[in-house]
């Protein structure tokens, strides 16, 4: 039977012809095999075959369009997770790339957000050859950080450091994200959304996780975003246990120190807790944690 076949046009088109009426069309040949009239040929197809083919293409129709929306719909969500989980890692190394040989000055909050200060080292000139270096004149590391204008010292009176911080510009709900974010069972707790903020002293603002990065938890401040039930916070400096004289989160020289490790000097980690979010286009939240950390030579 043929599925699809379609009649010729013209004046000499025929409507589509019941089986009855192809057989009217038969004439004996050689050898007993029956002959079909030319007419027989452009025959077209019964009322039978067209619903059926109808019926068998509509159905194909159907089950193409649900793959193809399923396969759409899988695709966008795989794009937007995929980029979730881009944004985290760029932010984190674009961040480490500047903290790498840094020494933290300050871990503290700046207008009521974490923020973390460091000064790195930076080349200037020294006089003589080669002209300009990392280390001034007495050998020392030149601490400070690259504005605008070029490197420059951090000196008291006149600073120059980079500064890192979340800048809040909304409110993630766990409710409308359909996320347990801080995982206490519920989906009755908001946080802070914006971004993660970086600049030196003078410089322009540079903004990495743009509305995607959750800050603290509104009225609670530091929580659980792994669900290892231990709060991790933007930014946390952890490592070997020091009396921290000033309170400022920070081990620097003079604060005494537990040598674990006995390498007769402070070892610590930086880490930086990222969590980001985003809703698809079917309105459902996603979320990603990206933690990592970085050595600190801070003594
Ligand atoms: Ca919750
Ligand atoms: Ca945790
Ligand atoms: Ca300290
Ligand atoms: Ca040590």
């Amino acid at each position: 039977m043929r599925l699809f076949g379609f009649p010729s046009s013209g004046p000499t088109a025929e409507v589509p012809q019941l089986s009855g009426a192809r057989t009217a069309g038969r004439v004996g040949g050689a050898n007993g095999v029956p002959l079909r009239s030319p007419d027989a040929f452009r025959a077209g197809f019964s009322l039978v075959e067209l619903v059926v083919s109808l019926g068998i293409f509509i159905a194909l129709t159907a089950i193409g369009a649900t793959l193809f929306l399923r396969a759409t719909s899988f695709t966008i969500e795989s794009l937007l997770r995929s980029d979730l989980m881009e944004t985290a890692k760029v932010a984190e190394e674009r961040v480490f790339d500047q903290l790498f040989s840094a020494k933290i000055i300050s871990l503290g909050a700046l207008n009521g957000q974490p923020a973390l200060t460091a000064v790195l080292p930076v080349e200037l000139p020294v006089g003589g050859v080669p002209p300009s270096d990392f280390f001034d004149a007495a050998g020392q590391i030149n601490w400070g950080a690259v504005e605008p204008e070029g490197a420059k010292l951090d000196l008291p009176g006149d600073p120059h450091r980079l500064t890192i911080t979340f800048r809040p510009s909304g409110v993630a709900a766990e409710k409308d994200l359909d996320l347990d974010l801080n995982h206490d069972g519920d989906l009755a707790d908001a946080f802070q959304l914006g971004s993660l903020a970086v600049k030196t002293t003078a410089g322009p603002e540079l903004r990495l996780v743009v509305n995607r990065l959750v800050g603290s938890e509104v009225g609670k401040g530091d929580f659980d975003l792994d669900g290892d039930r231990v709060a991790d916070p933007l930014f946390q400096i952890a490592g070997e246990t020091w009396n921290d004289a000033n309170k400022n989160a920070v081990h620097e020289a003079g604060e005494t120190f537990t040598d674990s490790n006995k390498n007769e000097r402070w070892d610590g980690v930086l880490w930086v807790n990222l969590l980001t979010v985003a809703k698809d286009r079917q309105g459902r939240g996603h979320s990603f944690v990206y933690k990592a950390g970085v050595k600190l030579l801070n003594n």
